[in-house]
Formats: structure tokens, sequence, C-alpha cells
């Protein structure tokens, strides 16, 4: 893809375009969520799709000329059943907290009950944070992990949800490194007669290709955004069996969006045809095997990770222990100047402000598609660990710099 024409017409924004090429060429990209699709799913994406208004579903339009969006809208979905095993998928969400939105819209009424994970344990704002619409129309109560394991305190969860007595339980995370037993979440759910829903936006990919347990037919309803792990279309995806089907729709359309973003799910279902290559298997487990191999290398330099190490793509360095006078953005910002991207996180326990807390988070997803192996994940573990220890050091920045240009040439992404 050039921006030939946009550099014609437009050069602030071609500026714009191409300095972000050049930054996710140039960078290594560890934010968990992050990913870098193929040109196809971006050539999709930037269809003619874009002006097409499809109100409705494939077949049921509000709209003339939707025939080639049926066409697009139907792969998504047939694609997104053969990937994942559900009986009814909406691809129409314009994110995973719009997924999040449908549900919630399609089975709760205003000031009904949710129960889901803190926030800073590891939880995301749709799920139920007074900054969130979820916060402000629906009553909230909220889970931990424990504090020394840094697993979900599973049974802390059924006290909790005993004494609320939750119309839905919310399971899956943004921050939580461990394998999620959704089995045992539903037996809670089950126990005090509330819905579950499971919000896989971060391991779709993980759970598509059979290195995450998948909460399918065990949850009621399991949502998820389409960019991450998975590396579709950016958007979000509900889930649920035929059941349900009706409600869901309706809650997505007309209830909380209008118009789909038609090009975006051409973007899933290119990247959701990907996904169901034989190579994607591969991907996964290699994100797998890479955030365990980043794990291992930085406890051994003697970072303190939560839970002690990672089960899926993301590990959560608790700074706290090991640098308790350094902070997550600082070091966030340091490793920004020298080439690596992560965010600052909070930690579960955590005693600064969710600004400028006492963790980062770290993924391997968009390091996975440009090639990285174990061994070069354990060296970018070792670079991550000379900028921690020394984050206003501007030589070891320019040291680690220089190694981040080599490893980006040697792994290059997009022409
Ligand atoms: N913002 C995403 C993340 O970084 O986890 C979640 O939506």
């Amino acid at each position: 893809m050039t921006y030939e024409t946009v550099r014609e017409t437009d050069p602030d924004a071609a500026a714009a375009l191409e300095g972000e090429r050049a930054r996710q060429n140039n960078t290594l990209a560890m934010i968990a969520s992050e990913n870098h699709v193929s040109e196809a799913v971006m050539e999709a994406q930037s269809s003619e799709l874009t002006n097409n208004y499809a109100e409705g579903y494939p077949g049921e339009r509000y709209y003339g000329g939707c025939e080639y969006a049926d066409d697009i809208e139907q792969l998504a979905i047939d694609r997104a059943k053969a990937l994942w095993g559900a009986e009814h998928v909406n691809v129409q969400p314009h994110s995973g907290s719009q997924a999040n939105m449908g549900v919630y819209l399609a089975m709760l009424d205003p000031g009904d009950k949710i129960l889901s994970l803190d926030l800073t344990h590891g939880g995301h704002l749709s799920h139920g944070h007074p900054a969130n619409f979820a916060g402000q129309v629906y009553e909230v109560e909220q889970y931990e992990v424990d504090i020394d394991s840094g697993y979900i305190d599973y049974e802390g969860l059924d006290d909790i949800a005993t004494e609320f007595e939750p119309d839905i339980i919310v399971s899956g995370y943004s921050a939580y490194p461990r394998e999620v037993d959704f089995g045992r979440i539903q037996e809670t759910a089950d126990a005090v007669g509330a819905y579950h829903l499971a919000d896989i936006a971060h391991i779709t990919g993980l759970v598509a290709a059979g290195v995450h347990e998948s909460p399918i037919g065990v949850t009621d309803f399991v949502t998820g955004s389409t960019h991450k792990t998975i590396r579709s279309g950016r958007g979000g995806i509900i889930m649920c069996d035929e059941e349900h089907a009706d409600a869901i729709d309706g809650a997505v359309f007309p209830g909380a969006q209008g118009g789909p973003a038609m090009h975006a799910i051409a973007g899933k279902a290119v990247g959701f045809g990907e996904a169901l290559q034989p190579e994607f298997e591969d991907y996964a487990e290699q994100t797998v095997g890479n955030a365990k191999a980043l794990a291992d290398q930085l406890r051994e330099n003697g970072l303190s990770l939560v839970s002690g190490g990672t089960d899926n793509h993301l590990v959560l360095v608790d700074l706290r222990p090991s640098h308790p006078d350094t902070t997550g953005k600082v070091v966030e910002e340091a490793l920004e100047s020298a080439g690596i991207v992560l965010n600052a996180n909070t930690v579960p326990g955590e005693t600064r402000s969710p600004f400028n807390p006492s963790g980062i988070r770290a993924g391997t997803p968009a390091l996975t598609t440009r090639g990285f192996g174990e061994e070069a994940c354990r060296e970018v573990a070792d670079l991550l660990c000379e900028v921690i220890d020394d984050p206003e050091n501007e030589a070891v920045i320019e040291r680690v710099s220089d190694r981040v240009d080599e490893l980006t040439d040697e792994y290059p992404l997009y022409d």
C-alpha cells in the first residue's frame, strides 16, 4: 500500500501516515493489545466499503446497494464460526467495549448488577469502572486476584458472588498473564443464577488457535476485539448460542450502533481467513513461547512478575520489589526513547496513581508477527532491563536504541 495520492492531495496528513509507518517499522511494539495486521487486511480496511451504509444484517438491510456488504459480512461471520465454534456471531461492534455494551444492553436493565475484576487487578474499563458508562448505568461489585499469588481469587469470587447476587459475571481481562479457568467461573455463575460474559479481547487469537482454553459453549456470551492476538480488522465481535441471537443483534443494531463499519468488517473477514490457515497456530504457539521466554529472562535479571510468569501473550512486571524508586511511567518513557514501546500499568495492590503506576505490561504478539523467536525475546528482555536499571542514562538509551535499529532491520515489517 502506498500513500502516493494522499501525499499529493494532503501532504500534512501524508506526513503523519508515513511517520506512523516508519514508527512501526523502526520500533518494537510490545503493547500487549497491539499487533501488525497483514497488507491484505489493511487493503480490505481501506476499500470502497467505507462508503457503504448497511444498517441491518446480511439479507435484511434498511438500504439498497448492500449486495457486496452482505457477501463480506457473511464471510466474516462464517469464518468466525469456523474459528471459534460459536452458534451465533455478530461482527458489527465497532470495538471490544461496544461488544460488551451490546451484551449488557441485551441482557441487563439499568441498575442491574455486574460482578467483574477490578481494573488495577487486570480488568477493563468497560467491565464497570465508574468512568465508563458500564459503571454509571449498572451497579458494580469487583473481585480481585490474590495479591500474593497474582492468580484470580476464585474462592473470593464465590464469596462476593453469593453476597452480591450479580445478574452477570464478567471474566476475561486486559492485564492478566495466566490462563483463565472459564469453567470454574461458570460454576460460580450457575450457583448464583447469573449470566457469564467472557471478554476474550486479548486472547481471541490464542483461543482460536487452541493454545488457551475456550469459553465457547461454557459461558453464555463471549466478546472480543478483532485486532489484537487474532490480527484481523479493527473492531469487536460477540459470540453466543442461538437462543440469544436476536437479543444480541438487536442490542448492537439499532440498540448501540447505526451503520456497521463495513470496511472494518472486510478487514475482519480477511484476517479471519488468514487465522484459519495452519500457519496461524504456529504464530499463536510462538506468541506464548515468546512471552514465556521474555518472562524467564526478566526474572533471571531480577525483576518481579505478577503471578511469577505467564501462560499467555503478556507479562506484568511489578517494579516495586526490584526498583522501588522508579515508576512504570518513567520506564515507559525511557524505553520509548530507546525504540521499545510498551505501557505503564497498574499492578495488584497498586500504591501509586493509574497515570504513574508501579508496573509495566509487555506483550509478544507484534514481535512474533514480525518473526521474533524465543532467543530474540530473551535479548529484548535484556534490553528492557538495561533501561529499567538506569532509565535516565543517555548512553544506555543510545546503546539500546542502536540494537533496536539492528533488530528492526533484521525483522522487517511493511515495505
Ligand atoms: N486498550 C486495550 C488494552 O491495551 O488492553 C484494551 O481495550
